[in-house]
């Protein structure tokens, strides 16, 4: 077995892998999973071979024009949106999670290590096993030199979406399977060298994430990691955060709640996508980021505080209710895309949401901007229901995040879909890892054309 063992402040050109056996927690996941395959391909393989002519949907020309809406195209064991009940991450809802995920020491929010575990293992960690995966991470967290060179290379005013996609395809002249099939390594081992590509990029990335915000907003003032923290607080500590318990914990929150919301949103699907051509985790990944950049997708996080942010400017001290009523009417007449609100499968308030509401209702009851966030919640869901355009008048997990990290003093809002990444990073690469350990093909639909389509209508009459 092939691992990357971390290099220690590598010269661009020197290559930084070695030959090593993986450390422990990489060999007990790689060993649950080998177990779990034998059954899981028997299952794929008896669905399409005993019922692959199976219906599942049928595709509508409204659904080809309509972004693919509700077209059932993915599998995710990983995670499952529930329309009516929110994500659930290998069965489990967030306050589930929240409660049996094993805590970081003297606290009462969960070890990231431990939500890993369970994308990939399918399985609750126990305390060690979620302390294993943290150990792991930190052993292999060095950065290599080259990849802040090329943060550093490019424009002061670059988006951070942009430098963190950019530092992400930039390692991957590190990736482990991208070496080993170019070695001829079987199809069916394909999965180990992608999850030896998904710990070296996860725990790297909470340190890549740290640089962007210190070069972007601290003057470059680089913190170094506190290897006696957790992944989620060390990543705290590495932007400002190293005395600060309850932001650490809200990191730990937020990294849990951002991490997979199923196989088919844009991130999810188009890293997916990526890697079934076999590009490595780098790249795929990569593009999942380049997905989340997006004013629909990740960027609403961002997109909501500015508005939240445009709002108070409004109304310096809190509007009335009915005050704010009127407002909103306007926004809503004037065709304005309220960020943070609606949900192309959510049919619900996103749980996402209400743990960070809970968790503000907690720490910072009294703040503005949350009052603000509330009042919206308080008033909008009723206007949207009222103008009946919207499918889900609910808040999704944008709505109120950047309502926290203002708080805290993270008041650099382009860098909150950067903060999303960093926890999605874990859907993706979890994924990853099962697609190719269930030996999933190259993705490869079909497009029409308008004129195949007025033929294919008018030969039906309808
Ligand atoms: N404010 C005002 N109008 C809205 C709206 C909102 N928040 N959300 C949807 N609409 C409008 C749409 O523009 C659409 O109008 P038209 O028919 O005139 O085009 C109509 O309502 C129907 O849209 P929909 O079917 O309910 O929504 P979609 O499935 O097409 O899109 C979106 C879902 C999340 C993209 C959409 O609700 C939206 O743009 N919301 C604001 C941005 C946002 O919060 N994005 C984050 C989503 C969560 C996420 O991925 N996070 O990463």
């Amino acid at each position: 077995m092939v691992a990357y063992t971390g290099s220690e402040k590598e010269k661009i050109g020197q290559p930084s892998l070695v030959l090593s056996t993986p450390g422990p927690a990489v060999r007990m996941i790689q060993e649950k999973i080998a177990a779990q395959l034998p059954s899981w391909r028997s299952r794929v393989g008896r669905l399409t071979r005993e019922h692959g002519n199976y219906k599942i949907c049928d595709v509508t020309v409204e659904q080809i024009y309509g972004g693919i809406r509700g077209v059932q195209i993915q599998v995710s064991d990983i995670s499952y949106v529930d329309p009516s009940q929110g994500i659930r991450l290998r069965g489990y809802t967030i306050p589930e999670l929240m409660t049996l995920l094993p805590k970081a020491p003297g606290t009462e929010y969960p070890l990231v290590g431990g939500l890993y575990y369970l994308l990939l293992v399918d399985e609750l960690p126990s305390d060690e096993q979620a302390c294993m995966v943290e150990e792991e991470w930190r052993a292999r967290s060095t950065v290599p030199d080259y990849v802040y060179q090329v943060i550093q290379a490019m424009p002061e005013d670059t988006h951070p979406m942009t430098l963190l996609s950019q530092a992400i395809l930039a390692l991957q002249r590190e990736s482990v399977f991208s070496r080993e099939y170019a070695r001829g390594i079987k199809k069916a081992d394909y999965w180990e060298a992608y999850l030896e590509d998904s710990f070296n990029l996860t725990a790297k990335l909470p340190a890549i994430a740290a640089f962007i915000y210190n070069l972007k907003y601290r003057q470059g003032d680089a913190i170094p990691p506190d290897p006696a923290q957790d992944w989620a607080a060390n990543f705290a500590a590495m932007i400002g955060y190293g005395d600060n318990q309850e932001y650490q914990d809200f990191s730990r929150l937020v990294m849990v709640i951002h991490s997979d919301h199923e196989g088919a949103n844009v991130s999810a699907h188009a890293s997916h996508l990526v890697a079934s051509a076999l590009s490595d985790v780098y790249y795929a990944c990569s593009a999942g980021m380049d997905g989340l950049a997006g004013p629909l997708h990740g960027l609403a996080n961002q997109e909501c505080l500015r508005w939240l942010l445009d709002v108070k400017a409004i109304f310096p001290d809190l509007p009335n209710p009915e005050a704010l009523e009127t407002f909103l009417w306007e926004q809503i007449n004037a065709g304005a895309i309220i960020p943070g609100y609606g949900h192309a499968v959510l049919r619900t308030t996103d749980p996402r949401f209400t743990v960070q509401y809970e968790f503000a209702k907690k720490y910072m009851p009294d703040d503005k901007i949350f009052r603000l966030a509330s009042q919206v919640y308080d008033v909008l869901p009723g206007i949207l229901t009222r103008q009946g355009k919207v499918k889900n008048p609910w808040p999704n997990v944008d709505a109120i995040n950047g309502a926290l990290q203002y708080h805290y003093g993270v008041t650099q809002f382009d860098f909150y879909t950067v903060l999303f990444g960093v926890s999605r990073i874990l859907g993706l690469t979890a994924h990853a890892v099962w697609s190719r350990a269930l030996g999933k093909p190259i993705e490869r639909p079909k497009s029409l054309t308008t004129r195949l389509l007025e033929e294919m209508v008018s030969k039906t009459g309808r």
